[in-house]
């Protein structure tokens, strides 16, 4: 398998840190922004989109990065990162969903306009803390839902966030910032 990447941002960090996380055997090619590979007639027909990530298996392409945390969570029950009982499963596509509209809509709105998304963060990040009550993750146990969510909080703009009356939040950030996958996929600029 391969993943093509624009490594330093949240939607592809999430893949990346999964693979590296669990040592998994998918080759990562980290594409340059400057050089638009994205938009070469081949990528475009792996994804029309013309974004990143994608994975490729063999013949089959897949892009959106929580569809591609799914499928890998699949290809490697080893990760036991995604339930497979019908229930089980529905609460990780909630957080999945929640994810892809409500917190990066939150953190679009934060980047924005910060005093104007107060409303957007008390929501969101009192029900992620409250979910966070009684356990390390937001499944319970370790799952796909953690790499989908906390790499936009713990990217440029959701670190600026205050976290100090979620301390749920913010000590589940901590923790996913120690993960092995987030260790090793820390944005370095070139030259450092
Ligand atoms: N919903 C998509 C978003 C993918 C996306 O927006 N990728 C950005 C990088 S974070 C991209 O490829 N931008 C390049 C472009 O639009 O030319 C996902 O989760 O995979």
């Amino acid at each position: 398998m391969k993943l093509y990447s624009f490594s330093p941002t949240p939607n592809n960090r999430k893949i990346e840190a999964f693979i590296k996380h669990f040592d998994l055997p998918v080759e990562i090619h980290s594409m340059g922004f400057k050089e638009q590979e994205n938009r070469t007639k081949a990528y475009l027909k792996m994804n029309p989109m013309g974004k990143a990530p994608v994975l490729e298996d063999g013949d089959f392409t897949l892009w959106e990065s929580n569809a591609i945390l799914c499928y890998l969570a699949t290809m490697f029950p080893k990760t036991n990162a995604l339930p497979t009982d019908p229930q089980g499963r529905a609460n990780v596509d909630r957080w999945l969903y929640w994810q892809a509209f409500h917190w990066i809509n939150m953190i679009i709105a934060f980047r924005n306009e910060p005093e104007k998304a107060a409303k957007d963060l008390e929501l969101n990040l009192g029900l992620l803390n409250k979910q966070l009550d009684d356990q390390d993750y937001i499944c319970g146990e370790l799952s796909v839902v953690d790499f989908a969510v906390s790499p936009y909080a713990l990217g440029r703009h959701g670190s600026a966030i205050d976290y100090t009356n979620y301390p749920n939040v913010q000590a589940w950030l901590n923790r996913c910032n120690e993960l092995k996958g987030f260790v090793e996929t820390v944005f370095k600029p070139s030259g450092t």
